[in-house]
């Protein structure tokens, strides 16, 4: 069953209003291109100075930030996998990406996260793989924490928006 606090929406994570946003960034957590450049530009360079005090992140897991100029009062960090094939292990990191970001938000009692499409843009991740696993992880957290009150995707094409209704819908991935 679909949760009601689960929202798919087409835009710029960057102008969202929430408790976080979260990032998809890279290891060394210095920013880079894609939504990750456009949420340091966003911010400001003291969102950079706090991420270098974080000296990186590991595939897979997540640190939090302060928000800075954005309209999010802080920002959780990811680190997604690159596709490789899927073969190496992918599918199980970009779960572990989702569950380590709901871990931060339960520490801190968030109630209103927005995410973007982790690893589907310049790492490569197949979307209609990935938005099954995304959709998944978030039902599955939303499950766990009543103290969520809205999970947001925030999808940048229309495109990407559409893949995600139809996952969400239940449809199966196209062959
Ligand atoms: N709002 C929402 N989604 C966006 C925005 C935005 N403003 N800008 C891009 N997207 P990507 P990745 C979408 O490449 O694949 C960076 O250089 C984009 O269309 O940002 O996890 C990091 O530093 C795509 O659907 O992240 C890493 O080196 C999705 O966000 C690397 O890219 C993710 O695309 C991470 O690659």
């Amino acid at each position: 069953m679909r949760d009601a606090r689960l929202e798919l929406v087409q835009g710029d994570i960057t102008k969202v209003e929430a408790d976080a946003l979260v990032n998809a960034a890279n290891s060394s957590l210095l920013g880079g291109g894609g939504v990750d450049g456009a949420i340091h530009r966003a911010a400001g360079r003291e969102l950079l100075e706090e991420c270098r005090d974080l000296r990186g992140c590991p595939t897979g897991e997540a640190r939090i930030t302060q928000g800075y100029k954005l309209r999010a009062r802080h920002v959780i960090h990811t680190v997604g996998p690159r596709w490789q094939g899927g073969g190496r292990g992918e599918a199980g990191q970009l779960a572990r990406c989702y569950q380590s970001v709901f871990a931060l938000v339960e520490k801190h009692g968030l109630r209103t996260v927005a995410f973007p499409s982790i690893s589907t843009g310049m790492y490569g991740y197949p979307i209609e793989k990935a938005s099954r696993i995304a959709l998944r992880e978030i039902q599955a957290a939303l499950e766990r924490l009543p103290q969520v009150e809205k999970v947001t995707v925030v999808l940048f094409t229309p495109g990407d928006l559409e893949v995600y209704r139809r996952a969400l819908a239940g449809e199966p991935e196209p062959a």
